[in-house]
Order: C-alpha cells, then structure tokens, then sequence
C-alpha cells in the first residue's frame, strides 16, 4: 500500500525591515541562509506607517508575519524560522548545545552591543577612550571564548543563529572606525578571520551594505542623536 502524504504549502512570508537596521539585518540573513522567499516591507524608522504600528507591539522592526503567527524581536524571530523550517538547521540538535547558542545571543545582546552604542553616542573625548577599551574586553572575550577553539564559526564547523545574531554589528564597525578611531585589535586573529569568513558568504553579500551608507545614516548616532530608543536603552545600560 502506498502512503500518500499531502504537503500543505507553507504561507507567504512577510518581513518588515528597515535597511539601516542590524536587528533586521539579522533576519534577512536568516531567511537567506536558509532560502525562504520572502516579501519585504521596508519601514521609514521616522515615519512609521499607521498599518505597521497597528500590528507592532513595540513600534520596531523587524516584525515578520507567517500567515497568522506574528513574531518580533529579532533572535525571537530567528529561533522561530529555525524551528519552522527545519533546514538547513541553524541551531545544534542537542539541548547543551541548543542552550550555549542561546547563551551566546543573550551575550550579543545584553553584553556586547550595549559598548557599541556607548561608543558611537559618547561626545566626550575621555571617556570615549574608556569605553573603547571596554569594547576590545568585550571583544576579547568573544575571540578566546567564543571563537577561539572554533574551526569555523561560533559553534564549529556549520553556521549557526549566533553568528546571525553577531555579525550585522560587526559589519557597522566600519561606523566606529570613522567616527571614534576605533580598530577591531589584530591580535584577535580569531574575530577577524571569522569576519573574514562571513563576509565570504554570499548570504552577506546579498545583504550587507558599504561602509559609506553606514557613515552617512550613522552621523545622528555619532552626534548623539540616536533615532530609535535601543541605542539609548543601550547606552545607559
Ligand atoms: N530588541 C529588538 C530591537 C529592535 C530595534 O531596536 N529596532 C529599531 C531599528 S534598528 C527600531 O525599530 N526602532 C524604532 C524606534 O525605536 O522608534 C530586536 O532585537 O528586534
């Protein structure tokens, strides 16, 4: 006897996005990694349309909508994708390694961009130099622990969510480079080479942009006039 399955085809998927945003950046790249086609809404971040603040709890991108699931919160909406459609699988299979990815994003948030937004919104000199030594602590941290006995990238061989979940703030390093002086350190070999890697795939390439859209749309930012609250949220963390 044959057993007939009957696919029920996925519903469209629906992302809004702003360019400018590494939240965001964070789900094109998922959604390309794993070659889900999608629609896009691009949202002007200061004049958000009434038909997006009606579906968004919390006013930011990205938000994505999955027939009738609406999800927001970037690494929210990462696992969600991973779990939705299973390949290729952006998280380990087993639970220690499902929770030290997890922990990894947590630690992009709550750790590593809060010195990110410091640095870019401070204006004064002295403790610009304070929070760039902060920042290269940070940044120590994730080349000895996180990449340091990696082959690849930031759980082993595969690309997984926290490698997402990092590298749209990276790529706005170049922002840091022009307003405050600042260079990832060359003796974080490890950070660099990753860097070097991702900026390999063709998921990036895709999605990424120059460094002079990143100094143009980041000038409010450097003048301590962030658009959106995460910067301040996150400068005052
Ligand atoms: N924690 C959120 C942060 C998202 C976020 O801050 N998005 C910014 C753009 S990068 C935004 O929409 N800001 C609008 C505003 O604050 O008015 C996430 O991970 O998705």
């Amino acid at each position: 006897m044959t057993n007939i399955v009957t696919l029920k085809p996925s519903p469209p998927l629906r992302l809004y996005s702003a360019q400018v945003c590494p939240f965001a950046h964070r789900v094109r790249l998922a959604l390309l990694e794993k070659q889900l086609p999608f629609e896009r809404t691009e949202i002007d971040l200061d004049a958000m349309p009434a038909e997006f603040t009606k579906i968004s709890p919390y006013n930011k991108v990205p938000l994505l909508q999955h027939g009738d699931i609406t999800v927001w919160e970037s690494n929210i909406i990462l696992q969600y994708l991973d779990e939705a459609f299973a390949q290729p699988a952006l998280l380990p299979a087993d639970a220690g390694g499902r929770a030290r990815a997890r922990l990894w994003m947590d630690y992009a948030d709550n750790q590593f961009l809060p010195w990110f937004y410091k640095l870019l919104l401070e204006q004064d000199r002295a403790k610009q130099s304070e929070l760039a030594q902060q920042l290269t602590q940070v940044l120590r941290h994730m080349n000895d622990a996180g990449l340091g006995h990696t082959a690849a990238y930031w759980l082993g061989q595969e690309l997984s969510l926290v490698d997402l979940a990092f590298y749209p703030f990276l790529e706005r390093f170049t922002v840091l480079q022009h307003y405050r002086g600042y260079r990832i350190a060359d003796d974080c070999t490890h950070l660099n080479q990753w860097l070097q890697r991702m900026r390999e795939r063709p998921s990036v390439r895709d999605s990424g942009e120059s460094a002079d859209y990143y100094i143009s749309r980041y000038a409010g930012y450097a003048a301590g006039n962030p658009r959106s609250d995460t910067p301040k949220q996150a400068g005052q963390a």
